[in-house]
């Protein structure tokens, strides 16, 4: 099994780039920021308790966000490989995460980490905000409280994984298929042609 992890802050591309990377590799595409909405949107508990940190531009608790990687994982038994997008957003989900995969008899291949800086994050929302509805994508204090959390809670992540020399830095400014082409050449790297 090939696992990528496709890591970065909001708005460094994760999304964009999963879309591609899952058309060309085949991989299942395990996005909890698109699980966390598809939850909003069918008004279920879960969906409700999210909303009112997403809206806040804060982390859901780590509890809800494992356990729906865990029924995704249980639910997928056939894949040959899984893009993680938008987690393991903590220490604690990525140790979560390695502990699943491994009661699974596979572990994650590679973090993928997308460099962009905090001004062109902000710059990006703010224009995905004027057509998305996201209300996280809405006022730029949102958009910085999400980059607040992510120096907080999520660089770590990348510390992580460096223990075990699984992350490659990637640029992420500029052209979506440059950035694309970079992506694919290190997935390549690792045999997935
Ligand atoms: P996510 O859905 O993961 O949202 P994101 O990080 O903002 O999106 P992404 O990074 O995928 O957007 P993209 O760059 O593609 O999370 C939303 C919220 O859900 C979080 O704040 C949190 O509350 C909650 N959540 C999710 N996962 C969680 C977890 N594991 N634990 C706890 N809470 C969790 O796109 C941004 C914009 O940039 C787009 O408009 C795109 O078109 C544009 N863009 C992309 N590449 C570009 C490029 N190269 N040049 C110019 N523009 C580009």
């Amino acid at each position: 099994m090939f696992n990528l992890i496709l890591f970065g802050p909001p708005g460094s591309g994760k999304g964009t780039q999963s879309e591609r990377l899952i058309s060309r590799y085949g991989l299942r595409h395990l996005s909890t920021g698109d699980l966390l909405r598809s939850e909003i949107a069918g008004q279920t508990p879960l969906g409700m308790a999210a909303k009112s940190f997403m809206d806040k531009g804060q982390l859901v608790p780590d509890e809800v966000v494992i356990e729906m990687i865990s029924s995704a994982l249980d639910n997928n038994p056939h894949a040959h490989g899984f893009l993680f997008d938008g987690f393991p957003r903590t220490t604690a989900q990525a140790e979560a995460l390695d502990k699943l995969l491994s009661q699974k008899g596979t572990s994650i291949s590679v973090v993928l980490a997308l460099q962009v800086s905090e001004g062109e994050l902000v710059k990006r929302l703010l224009n995905r905000g004027l057509t998305s509805g996201r209300s996280d994508d809405a006022d730029e204090t949102t958009i910085r409280a999400r980059y607040g959390e992510y120096e907080k809670k999520t660089a770590a992540v990348a510390e992580y994984y460096k223990k075990y020399d699984k992350v490659v830095y990637i640029h992420g400014e500029g052209d979506v298929e440059e950035i694309f082409l970079s992506l694919s050449r290190e997935i390549d790297l690792r045999d997935r042609a």
